[in-house]
């Protein structure tokens, strides 16, 4: 009889070993017998949408009365033999970490923070379907914010960085996201030196370039894209630094399949650009795993010594940031295959195509 169970907490867990939506409720995995413990508000949502062969338990008013939750929950450990659980220390509170020592103080507790996150970086064909949709209602979006913005400049009417986050979240309701993957970065001129520049009330100013990085939701999985738009012909130094760029993240590309490590992916792009002298400005991972998280396992960073697997979503994002002059970041997302790799994103990137004019 086994006696190990797991708690699981992080919601984007917990949508996918159940499918469950809700804002609150927890999992507990013992033995083969999976529970979801939720409250009155999601009960009904719950019976009505998560997986089948999941028990629902009600917790409504357990963390005020901690006795309620007792009940069932003593229940449970007991009827298989639990001796000790698993928690996700990454995402359960120290609080609510107390609470449960409370109800079970005799249990073992160990930390299990990733053992799903695991799981989730092979990717069923039904996921990957979710993240390519969701892909293509990205690009849709970046299609029209670029016909938006060339027709902006045309009519010579102002916009600011905010006004394209806006136009984003209206286009990715347009064209059937459920939400979008996270705050879209855009950067004006200057400002696309700041990775992640926060977008505020900067105007475009003729010439200036566009770093777009934008992402929406389909049916829970992310979409992931970096491009730069010029409204002016690239000056040398733009066309020089877009090139290096656009270089390092092909090349990266070519090369990156399951089967190495995150490091060495890392490698491929990074390596380029030191070797041209910009290795400082390129600060950041060369990339990350998506799914139902924007940024979820696996990483393509140095310090992720670990293998990809076979069906893992990808981005590749190298990036060269010029402090007080401009940034430059390109980036798709892969599906990775033992031989290689399939590019989820069709928009394309050669500095030709960047260019949008009045
Ligand atoms: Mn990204």
């Amino acid at each position: 009889m086994k006696s190990t169970a797991y708690l699981i907490t992080t919601p984007s867990n917990i949508r996918y070993l159940s499918n469950f939506t809700g804002s609150n409720g927890f999992m507990l995995l013992a033995g083969r017998t999976k529970y979801l413990f939720t409250d009155f508000r999601y009960i009904e949502r719950a019976a009505n949408t998560i997986a089948p062969g999941i028990k629902i338990v009600n917790t409504t008013k357990m963390w005020h009365n901690p006795e309620v939750l007792k009940e069932n929950w003593e229940e449970i450990l007991q009827k298989h033999n639990i001796k000790e659980i698993g928690i996700e220390e990454d995402n359960l509170t120290l609080s609510r970490y107390k609470r449960f020592k409370k109800i079970s103080p005799r249990k073992k507790w160990f930390n299990c923070s990733g053992k799903i996150e695991k799981q989730r970086e092979q990717k069923s064909d039904v996921e990957i379907s979710y993240i390519t949709k969701s892909q293509r209602i990205n690009e849709r979006i970046f299609e029209e914010l670029r016909r938006h913005i060339k027709s902006s400049l045309r009519k010579k009417v102002k916009i600011r960085e905010i006004d394209l986050v806006f136009k984003i979240k209206m286009l990715a309701h347009e064209f059937g996201a459920e939400d979008l993957a996270f705050s879209p970065i855009i950067a004006f001129g200057p400002h696309s030196s700041s990775p992640h520049h926060l977008p505020d009330n900067t105007t475009l100013k003729p010439g200036d370039n566009i770093l777009i990085d934008m992402g929406v939701k389909y049916r829970g999985y992310c979409s992931d894209m970096t491009r730069v738009l010029f409204t002016a012909s690239l000056s040398s130094r733009q066309s020089e630094i877009y090139e290096l760029v656009l270089k390092a993240q092909t090349e990266a590309i070519k090369k990156i399949r399951a089967g190495i490590s995150g490091k060495t992916a890392d490698d491929y792009s990074r390596k380029i650009i030191q070797k041209a002298g910009y290795g400082d400005q390129y600060g950041h991972a060369g990339g990350h795993g998506v799914g139902l998280d924007i940024h979820e396992s696996p990483s393509v960073s140095e310090y992720y010594k670990e293998k990809f697997k076979k069906n893992a979503v990808i981005t590749v994002e190298p990036g060269i940031y010029l402090e007080g002059e401009f940034g430059i970041r390109i980036e798709d997302m892969i599906l990775l295959t033992k031989s290689g790799n399939k590019n989820l994103t069709k928009t394309p990137k050669s500095q030709d195509v960047m260019l949008v004019r009045s």
